[in-house]
């Protein structure tokens, strides 16, 4: 495998964007590399400017549900920018996905498209201190959501592979507002919603966290949690940037037959171009300007290349046969990884919900929380990510994100799959 055309656009990149990239995590800092630069991709698959071909599971970090360059995807796109990429004005396509969402997530009864999931969480915390008149909130530890002031707090994803949980440049005054819970304990959720009783106006979660490893939610815990924030008039954020149409067309919601007040969505509603939106019900969005008082705007919201790339997306999930899918091609790269797993048990964790999965190098059966993903061994993982690299299979280039399975991932994909995580296991753990 060479990297020369990568290396040499990295250099360059290097003299003009901070860190090279556009994004911390896309650096390879945390698993010991430089990172390659892609040019195409099509289904499962993705190539790198010296040609060298991956199976790919960070899926553009999760949007990607079908496959690089959908063929229904790629054509609306197409047609619509034909006709004008952005207009400032209504455009039949926010009509048309908030249908396909809201006809999806029992709990939206409607929806504003921002244009990304950051923008989303930022407006759907304003808007629940508009409606509670409340100005702290709840987040969790290891929970991310998204880069605002606010929420880089105990944050995942990029601060927790770059070892900073928090991040400079936001005040403490920022910061004042937010507190911070261990994930899984209700016992915590509760003594909290006591101790504030009358002052949090929301508590967000990723129902199952996606952004500090994999970390896996009980469902007793999500209906409590439910519980709580209805008995202390608290808004329950779920904020299903990655797990929105992911685990079901009705998102964790529908999977855990837990309704929040208010969701967070991204990604995948946007088919892989940017987008973001939030929604909930009724009596909450009626605050949302021009309706209510909880001013938000924005020159690409709703744009029509994201909305077409979104609808032609979401048309092939809604139905669900996808989703039935989806979840044999994660069993069966499960049951293809089991004789390896069974080898290294007590090494290496591999954790799966729906098309969701991710390797923890710990001794635990179960990631309940973070301490438990601070178990896990990431200068192994950094090794474990660069013996699957040279083996063609592309992981997100972090231990503190997850992967991802697409439609278009076949079974020759993820049996191979299964031959490069043995062979990687054996070189990295012997
Ligand atoms: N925060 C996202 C991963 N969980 C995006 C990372 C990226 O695009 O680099």
């Amino acid at each position: 495998m060479t990297a020369e055309k990568s290396s040499a656009l990295y250099a360059r990149a290097l003299q003009l964007l901070p860190g090279g990239v556009d994004s911390p995590v896309r650096a390879f800092r945390s698993v010991g590399a430089e990172p390659l630069f892609m040019k195409r991709g099509a289904g499962a698959r993705i190539v790198d400017e010296d040609d060298n071909e991956y199976i790919d599971y960070c899926m553009s970090w999760g949007p990607l549900i079908l496959g690089h360059a959908d063929p229904d995807v790629v054509r609306a796109v197409q047609a619509t920018a034909a006709h004008g990429t952005s207009f400032g004005t209504p455009h039949r396509f926010e009509v048309e996905l908030a249908a396909l969402i809201t006809g999806s997530f029992a709990g939206i009864e409607k929806i504003r498209f921002v244009n990304s999931g950051t923008e989303a969480v930022m407006s759907a915390i304003r808007l629940a201190r508009g409606f509670t008149g409340r100005d702290k909130f709840i987040k969790f530890d290891g929970c991310y959501h998204g880069h605002a002031d606010h929420l880089l707090v105990a944050a995942g994803s990029g601060l927790a592979t770059l070892g900073t949980p928090d991040s400079a440049g936001v005040t403490a005054a920022n910061a004042g507002d937010t507190i911070v819970l261990p994930f899984n304990d209700l016992g915590c959720v509760e003594a909290c919603l006591r101790q504030h009783a009358g002052q949090a106006a929301a508590l967000i979660m990723e129902p199952v966290p996606c952004n500090y490893g994999l970390i896996m939610p009980s469902t007793d815990y999500l209906r409590g949690v439910r519980e709580l924030c209805t008995r202390h008039g608290v808004l329950l954020i779920f904020d299903e940037v990655i797990t929105g149409f992911r685990l079901s067309a009705g998102g964790a919601q529908k999977y855990f037959d837990v309704r929040a007040d208010l969701t967070t969505l991204g990604k995948i509603i946007g088919g892989g171009l940017p987008v973001g939106a939030y929604g909930g019900r009724a009596d909450i969005m009626a605050l949302v300007a021009p309706d209510g008082p909880v001013y938000q705007a924005g020159t690409l919201s709703g744009n029509p290349l994201a909305m077409a790339a979104g609808i032609a997306t979401l048309a092939k999930l809604v139905p669900g046969a996808a989703y039935a899918e989806l979840r044999g091609k994660a069993d069966f790269l499960r049951d293809a990884l089991r004789p390896c797993l069974d080898t290294y048990r007590g090494r290496c964790l591999f954790q799966q919900i729906g098309s969701i999965f991710s390797f923890c190098f710990t001794d635990l059966e179960r990631v309940s929380c973070v301490d438990d993903i601070r178990t896990g061994d990431m200068r192994r993982f950094a090794r474990f990510h660069r013996a699957m690299l040279e083996r063609g299979v592309y992981l997100a280039p972090s231990g503190y994100e997850v992967g991802f399975i697409s439609t278009a991932h076949t079974e020759d994909d993820l049996l191979r799959t299964a031959e490069a995580v043995q062979q990687s296991l054996a070189a990295v753990l012997g």
